[in-house]
C-alpha cells in the first residue's frame, strides 16, 4: 500500500527465528512505551479457540533503534519479536543448506514438509507463483503469525494517535452463527466488557453462546469465522480525500483490513445494510447547537466523501473460518497429482478475537499515516502547533 508518511516493512517466518519491522516517518519527540506494545501483543494472543502455539509463545517486543529514553528521535524504529517455537524448528527452518545432513536432520525436515494443498489457504497459488514444491515454504510466510509484528507496529501508531487525543478499540460482533444483538449503551462500556472477555464480546450471554459454538466446531474437527468491529473516536475532520480514488480514507481502510489473512469483507458504518435503506434513512441529518455541528445517527461510520467527518469511525470486518482443519477437505497431492485429504497441522479453531486486535492495529496505522501527512512537521512540537491551528 502506498503510504504517505508512516512507512514500514516486516519480515519473518512463522517458525523462523523472529519477526522484524522497520518503521520510518515517525516524528521526533513522541512518547513510546514498550509495556503498551507488549500489552497489545498479549491482547492478540488471547482468545477462546486459539491453538497450542499460543501456549508456547509469550510475544514481547524488543525495540532495537529509533527510541531513546522513551521518546522517538526521528530515526527509523526497528522492532523484533522472537519466536519461542523456533527451538523446535531449527533443523527444518535452517537458513544454510546442509552439506552433510544427518539421518535425524533429514527426518525432521521431511516431517515438516507437505504437498497436500489446503483448500482456502495460500498453498496452491503460492506454490505455482513462487515455484515452491515444499508447501512449508508457502505456509511459513503466508501464516497469520506475521500479524504479531504488525500489532507491534500498530501499537506505535496508536501511541502517536493518542498524543493527539485519538483513541480506539475493537470487539467481536459475531462468531459462526452467533451474533451480538445487544450492545452496551456506551463505547466505554463495550470496550471495558470486550477487553475482559476471551471472545472479545461485550455481552456475557452472547459470549457464552460464542464459546459453545467454538466448542462444537472443535469437536467436529471444524473451524469458525465471524465478524468484528473497530471503532476510533476524536478524529479531526478531513483525514483522507475525495480528489483521487487511492486517497479516499474508506478505500485505504478497506485495503488495510481486507489484507489481514482470512478477511473476506470490510464495511464502513451501515456497510452492506446501505443497500436496503432509502436515502432518507441512510444519511445522517446535520443539526447545529451553539455553532457546533452534530448528528443523531452515524450510518456513514464517520466517513463522507472519503474523508473523516468528525463522527466516530466504524469499520467492520468479516473473517472466514480457518482453512487448516482436523476434518480435512478433499484436495490434490501436488507430489503425484493424486486425490488426497488436505494437510493438517496444529492450528486455531477460531481466530476472530485475535483478528479484531490485528484490524485495530491496521486501522491505527492508516489513521496515523493520514494524521502525520495532514499535520506535517518533523517533531511533536511542530505537529502539535499545526494540530492546534
Ligand atoms: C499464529 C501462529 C500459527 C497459527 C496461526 C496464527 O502458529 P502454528 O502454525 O505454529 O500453530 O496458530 O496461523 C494460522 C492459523 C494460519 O492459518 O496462518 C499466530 O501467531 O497468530
Amino acid at each position: 500500500m502506498t503510504m504517505k508518511r508512516f512507512r514500514f516493512l516486516t519480515s519473518g517466518e512463522s517458525h523462523g527465528k523472529c519477526l522484524n519491522a522497520i518503521i520510518e516517518g515517525v516524528p521526533a519527540g513522541i512518547r513510546i512505551k514498550t509495556d503498551i506494545i507488549n500489552e497489545d501483543l498479549a491482547r492478540r494472543q488471547v482468545g477462546y479457540g486459539r491453538g497450542g502455539r499460543m501456549q508456547i509463545e509469550k510475544d514481547t517486543v524488543e525495540i532495537k533503534s529509533g527510541i531513546r529514553f522513551g521518546k522517538t528521535t526521528g530515526a527509523p524504529i526497528c522492532l523484533e519479536i522472537k519466536n519461542n517455537d523456533y527451538i523446535n524448528w531449527q533443523d527444518a527452518m535452517s537458513v544454510e543448506s546442509y552439506e552433510y545432513p544427518t539421518e535425524d536432520m533429514l527426518r525432521k525436515i521431511e516431517e515438516k514438509s507437505f504437498t497436500k494443498v489446503r483448500p482456502g489457504h495460500a498453498d496452491y497459488a503460492g506454490s505455482v507463483k513462487y515455484n515452491l514444491s515444499d508447501l512449508r515454504d508457502v505456509l511459513e510466510r503466508s501464516s497469520a503469525r506475521k500479524t504479531a509484528i504488525e500489532v507491534a507496529v500498530g501499537s506505535i501508531a496508536k501511541q502517536i494517535l493518542k498524543a493527539f487525543g485519538i483513541m480506539g478499540f475493537s470487539h467481536v460482533i459475531q462468531i459462526g452463527r452467533v451474533k451480538l444483538d445487544f450492545y452496551p449503551k456506551t463505547y466505554t462500556l463495550i470496550k471495558e466488557k470486550a477487553e475482559k472477555s476471551d471472545v472479545r464480546c461485550s455481552d456475557d450471554l452472547t459470549a457464552d453462546r460464542m464459546r459453545n459454538a467454538i466448542d462444537e466446531a472443535a469437536q467436529a474437527g471444524d473451524t469458525l469465522g465471524g465478524k468484528f468491529e473497530v471503532i476510533f473516536g476524536n478524529l479531526p475532520v478531513g483525514l483522507g480525500s475525495y480528489v483521487h480514488w487511492d486517497m479516499t480514507l474508506d478505500g485505504r481502510l478497506a485495503q488495510a483490513v481486507m489484507s489481514i489473512p482470512g478477511v473476506k469483507a470490510v464495511e464502513i458504518g451501515a456497510g452492506v445494510e446501505a443497500a436496503s435503506l432509502p436515502g432518507s434513512r441512510m444519511h445522517d441529518e446535520i443539526f447545529v447547537k451553539n455553532k457546533e455541528i452534530y448528528r443523531k445517527t452515524n450510518n456513514a461510520g464517520g466517513i463522507e466523501g472519503g474523508m473523516t467527518n468528525g463522527e466516530t469511525l466504524i469499520v467492520k470486518g468479516t473473517m472466514k473460518p480457518i482453512p487448516t482443519m482436523r476434518k480435512s477437505l478433499a484436495t490434490v497431492d501436488l507430489k503425484d497429482m493424486q486425490p488426497a485429504s488436505a494437510h493438517f497441522e496444529r492450528s486455531d479453531v477460531c481466530a476472530v478475537p485475535a483478528c479484531s486486535v490485528v484490524a485495530e492495529a491496521r486501522v491505527a496505522i492508516i489513521l496515523a499515516d493520514e494524521l502525520l501527512a495532514k499535520l506535517g512537521g518533523d517533531n511533536y512540537v511542530e505537529m502539535k502547533a499545526h494540530y492546534e491551528s
